[in-house]
């Protein structure tokens, strides 16, 4: 486990199954119809109730991506999930690294805007959708260091779901701290 502080936040890399974590938001990596999926998309739906997220999902209807949208977290321990949807990758000149970075600002604006202080994010669009891990691990880093900045938060928690990949994102918090 790698723990940085900044300010009056704790930023923290975890392995763990990110629907156990009791914490007033968790975000998920949705896709833009929000209509649910594979991966931990799956795991929250299944986890918060399938039939009341569904819903939820389609009261909203589409997410474009680079942005992200807020549901209740039904029966999970987290008050809130926040769909945010990351890119797919495609060769890195297609504006993935600027969507990504997108995908996790607009989630920590909608957690600020309902008063979240304590979020865990799994490790956007490094499934399915393929972005690179040491890439897409110095975005997640950089920006939960610039929303630490906004003394917001008591915990920010980078959720991987392997300790390979945690090892990727605690090394990348140490370096864009260190930066
Ligand atoms: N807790 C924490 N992390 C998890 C969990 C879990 N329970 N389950 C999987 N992961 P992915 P993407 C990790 O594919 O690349 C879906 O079908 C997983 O090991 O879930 O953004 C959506 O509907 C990986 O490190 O998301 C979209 O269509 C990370 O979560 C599409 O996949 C993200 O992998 C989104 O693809």
């Amino acid at each position: 486990m790698t723990r940085v502080a900044r300010g009056e936040t704790i930023l923290e890399v975890l392995t763990a199954d990110i629907t156990k974590l009791t914490l007033d938001a968790i975000v998920n990596a949705a896709n833009q119809g929000l209509k649910g999926g594979g991966g931990v998309d799956g795991a929250i739906h299944r986890a918060a109730g399938k039939a009341r997220l569904q819903d939820a999902c389609r009261q909203i209807g589409s997410c474009p991506t680079g942005e992200a949208r807020i549901t209740p977290g039904f029966g999970l321990p987290a008050r809130f999930v926040i769909h945010a949807v990351g890119p797919r990758w495609k060769d890195g000149s297609k504006g993935e690294d600027g969507l990504l970075a997108g995908a996790y600002r607009h989630s920590f604006r909608l957690a600020v805007e309902h008063e979240v202080r304590t979020i865990a994010f799994p490790a956007i669009s490094t499934g399915v959708y393929g972005f690179p891990k040491e890439r897409a691990a110095a975005i997640a880093a950089r920006e939960s260091l610039a929303a630490a900045e906004g003394e917001a938060f008591a915990r920010i928690v980078l959720c991987c779901f392997s300790d390979g990949d945690a090892l990727v994102y605690g090394k990348a918090l140490e370096q864009e701290a260190g930066s």
